[in-house]
């Protein structure tokens, strides 16, 4: 037996009386599987409170166009909110807020249902209507969450924007969604800086050529801001003389909840479109089934900010949907010292956390001492998401955070499945350190050849979804056939996710990363084609390639070729300039590692960049077959100037 294989099969059984309490037994598998649509069903009456019930499960006459729970309704922050308080439940803590300077603040579910109330008012004030769009552009506060569902009780769909994309970016977004309102923040911290947002705000609407009337502001940081009258209101004013009480409407099942923006393998991002039932359907029972979720006990914490679908799914839908008492954490983890997620889970007792590998590997980096001295036996369960978590970073994950004693999960899915898809169930299976393992119950997945038509072989292929899904996307916002071309054209009625994967002898799932020119970044989806249409913007550069070079801490990380302008200086200052001109353009998570100035890119004879060569030069490989090449010599050219700079 190889060494791989022998890690490979290492697995950790549940502990006996967490398998015992889990939410979810094993018979459920051979249960979802005999008919999935009454499963879902089932579940979506059981976890969703409807206001009226739904006839067909699955409407796939059209596809890839699915309704889900056709004709249902209801109301998304009703299930979030008014419901638990009417169950008796107002009391419970629903937001336990930590602000990243140490300020904290917590919000029982009556009180949340106050202020979403509240904000709905405003909004309602504002002109926003339902079907209408809101973009929210704020750092990781309740305020995010308050107006998301504030947003979702009024039937108006919202658009997260990252509170770390920029202006530009905010701008198309707003414009692609036809948004009328946004709403930000004079600015948020981060490592103990005040950084600024309401200055990119004014920016992306200086143009004149958004359809926004008005700007929510909340007060964070309360720094200087400029001010547009009649555009720009305080949230402090006008949420707070808004009235407490509001009286919701219930909504097609089928009626929009968001829009989410993400990087595609063109250089303009797709518009994730969600709706409501089905997406709130798997959202909660992927609390219930893979966070085995106890809303009496329990204490979740996720750490994805907002802006990402994670902070959708598992900050703001699944956890209050459940009714679980959560954590909302705004900063880094090393602020102001590397023990502060661990000083936080001590302080809140928390009992499930849910965090991204590469936040992992940087707390491996930093030394088990760190989290050595914060009590974390509260912690019963952890969680994984964003891109494959290596074997090493898991079993230190296990061991030091975990204790030996928390089932790690293992998610796989993505802004587009809406919810968890592959994971282990927690009480049932016997976890593997760094497989996914397992579609969750109900779900059908497999790894396919190029031709689609045979499973693949131990070297793997690529994922394919065989059924639709409850909170599957329901399109790309006013592209359909974007949506067609790029998620079921390669197979007939599959689903094409874009991932390579492999199973292992017990059929367990290995994901391999993209099989496009899709980055994977700290766990955020970056795109080729974006990062260079944003250099080749720039003046002093003719021609761009940008690979994700495996990167230790981040999983991949950015590294860009260029060619320059004659006349351009070819300099460590010149290379630097188009770094920030990245981290301007598009966000300083997309700001390239690396900027290597060469004089040629590698093409093929149709004109076709190589960067699977690049590849190799930027994490140090021999340079693979050149054999395709128009010129041959271009890759000896470039390996000398990397080796320079
Ligand atoms: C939820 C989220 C989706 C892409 C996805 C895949 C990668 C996410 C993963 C994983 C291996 C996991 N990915 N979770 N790869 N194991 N547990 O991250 O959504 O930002 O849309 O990214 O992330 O490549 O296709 P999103």
């Amino acid at each position: 037996m190889t060494e791989t294989t022998a890690e490979q099969t290492e697995t950790f059984a549940p502990p006996e009386q967490f398998a015992a309490d889990a939410n979810v037994k094993a018979d459920e598998y051979e249960r979802a599987e005999a008919d999935y649509l009454s499963f879902w069903a089932e579940q979506s009456r059981e976890l969703v409170d409807w206001n009226e019930d739904f006839g067909e499960v699955l409407d796939w006459t059209n596809p890839p166009f699915a309704k889900w729970f056709v004709g249902g309704k209801l109301n998304v922050a009703f299930n979030c909110l008014d419901r638990h308080v009417i169950a008796g439940n107002g009391d419970r803590v629903a937001i336990n807020f930590e602000g990243e300077p140490g300020d904290s603040r917590s919000f029982t579910y009556a009180q949340l249902l106050a202020e979403v109330s509240k904000t709905a008012n405003t909004l309602t004030e504002l002109g926003v209507k339902a079907g209408d769009r809101v973009a929210i552009y704020l750092p990781m506060i309740p305020e995010a969450i308050i107006s998301m569902l504030a947003c979702a009780r009024l039937g108006a769909a919202h658009s997260v924007v990252f509170g770390g994309f920029s202006s530009d970016a905010l701008r198309s977004r707003i414009i692609d969604a036809e948004a009328r309102v946004v709403i930000t923040a004079d600015g948020s911290y981060r490592r103990t800086k005040p950084t600024s947002l309401k200055p990119a705000v004014d920016e992306a609407l200086s143009h004149g050529d958004t359809p926004v009337e008005h700007v929510l502001v909340v007060k964070r940081t309360g720094q200087d801001i400029d001010w547009v009258d009649g555009r720009d209101q305080w949230w402090e004013q006008s949420v707070g003389q808004a009235s407490d009480q509001h009286e919701c409407e219930f909504f097609d099942s089928e009626n929009p909840l968001f829009i989410l923006y993400t990087s595609g393998t063109t250089g303009k991002p797709k518009g994730i479109l969600h709706t409501t039932g089905g997406y709130l359907t798997q959202v909660l029972y992927s609390m219930k089934a893979v966070f085995d979720a106890k809303p009496e006990t329990d204490v979740f914490w996720c750490t994805a900010d907002v802006g990402w679908v994670t902070g959708h799914s598992y900050v703001t839908y699944g956890p209050l949907a459940a009714g679980m008492t959560q954590v909302v954490y705004e900063g880094t983890p090393d602020t102001p010292h590397q023990g502060r997620w661990w000083e936080i889970v001590e302080k809140y007792k928390v009992t499930t956390l849910y965090a991204a590998p590469t936040a992992i590997r940087t707390c491996m980096k930093w030394g088990e001492e760190v989290p050595g001295k914060y009590d974390l036996t509260s912690l019963r369960l952890l969680g994984s998401v964003g891109e494959p978590i290596n074997p090493e970073a898991w079993r230190w994950y296990h061991r030091v955070i975990g204790g030996e004693r928390c089932p790690i999960v293992d998610t796989w899915w993505q802004t587009e499945t809406g919810a968890h898809m592959i994971a282990p169930l927690p009480g049932v299976l016997s976890t593997k350190p760094g497989s996914s393992q397992r579609p969750i119950p109900g779900i059908s997945v497999d790894v396919v050849d190029d031709s689609g038509e045979n499973p693949a072989g131990p070297e793997g292929g690529l994922l394919v979804i065989r059924r639709p899904w409850p909170s599957m996307l329901r399109g790309i916002w006013k592209d359909p056939e974007r949506f067609k071309e790029t998620y079921w054209s390669r197979f007939e009625d599959t689903y094409f996710a874009g991932d390579g994967a492999r199973r292992d002898d017990d059929g367990d799932i290995w994901f391999l990363g993209r099989v496009d020119d899709v980055m994977n970044v700290s766990g955020h989806r970056l795109s080729t084609a974006e990062i260079e249409s944003s250099l080749v913007a720039h003046p002093k550069v003719t021609e761009a390639a940008v690979v994700g070079a495996a990167d230790e801490t981040s999983g991949q990380a950015v590294v860009a070729f260029v060619i320059i302008a004659n006349g351009v200086e070819d300099s460590p200052e010149t290379a630097e300039e188009l770094r920030q001109h990245v981290g301007k353009d598009i966000g300083p998570i997309a700001k390239p590692k690396k900027v290597h100035i060469v004089t040629d890119l590698p093409k093929t004879r149709s004109g076709k960049i190589m960067r699977r060569l690049l590849k190799d030069v930027a994490e140090n490989r021999e340079v693979g077959n050149t054999m395709t090449l128009a010129d041959s010599s271009v890759m000896e050219t470039i390996e000398k100037s990397v080796a320079k700079s």
